[in-house]
């Protein structure tokens, strides 16, 4: 597998819509497909108010998580596979039935959900200095590079999933601390709102997709040696180390 950064698409195709960077992400998903690679589920970016407005959109991003970016909880993250990540504390959902929209709701979502647990996503933007615009992040798979999960499953009725308090460290110094309403709210709407993008492709959310809903916290930059962990309240821990 390559590891290399590249320019931005949208210096040689300027008028790269939002629908052709989906279009472009499809291929990317078809190809990883054809070489064998599984879909565990969707993921959402940019949902929280700061990345949106840094981005200049009113609406997340979706890409995909593959089964070759799986790491386990207490694993390893081996920076000579990667470019330049990042990590963000997250909250995946895992769906107990089919979601589709349009028109879905939060409280649609939570009465679908089997479990949540948290999650550390590892993002790893291939364009050279992290320039991109939004078309070129979707036709990258909305930066998706590898997930840890925890090993924890908790029942999504027991808690006040949009006041979970997380904090995300790196060798024991808390580097960001966030509550979960940084999600668009609440998690559940990040769902209902990816349920509700793609219906407008004629797709749907599907039982057992685990779905990333988006950074609680921001995103912090990795170095080898690092050890990482994040504490969601109620949720439980997962963390990983950096070789
Ligand atoms: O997970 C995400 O929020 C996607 C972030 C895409 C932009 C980036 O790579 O910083
Ligand atoms: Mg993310």
């Amino acid at each position: 597998m390559e590891r290399r950064e590249v320019v931005r698409i949208t210096a040689d195709y300027p008028d790269l819509s939002v629908e052709d960077a989906y279009q472009v992400q499809k291929e990317l998903v078809a190809i990883k497909r054809q070489q064998g690679h599984r879909i565990i589920g969707p993921k959402m970016g940019l949902t929280s108010q700061a990345k949106m407005k840094q981005m200049n959109v009113d609406e997340p991003i979706y890409g995909y998580i593959f089964d070759y970016m799986l790491v386990p909880d207490g694993g390893t993250v081996k920076m000579q596979e990667l470019i330049h990540p990042k990590v963000e504390a997250e909250i995946a959902f895992i769906l107990g039935r089919d979601l589709e929209g349009p028109g879905m709701t939060g409280a649609q979502v939570l009465a679908a959900t089997e479990y949540v647990m948290p999650a550390l996503e590892i993002i790893d933007s291939r364009y050279e200095n992290f320039r991109f615009t939004l078309p070129d992040v979707i036709a990258d798979n909305a930066s998706s590079s590898r997930v840890v999960f925890g090993s924890r499953l908790t029942r999504p009725h027991h808690l006040e999933l949009d006041l979970v308090g997380v904090t995300l460290s790196i060798n024991g110094e808390i580097k960001d601390l966030a509550a979960s309403a940084a999600v668009v709210g609440h998690p559940a709407n990040s769902v209902a709102m990816l349920a509700n993008m793609l219906a407008r492709k004629g797709e749907k959310l599907k039982a057992g997709d685990i779905i990333l809903t988006g950074g609680v916290t921001g995103a912090v930059m990795l170095a080898v040696g690092d050890t990482v962990s994040a504490k969601f309240d109620g949720l439980g821990e997962v963390g990983f180390q950096v070789t």
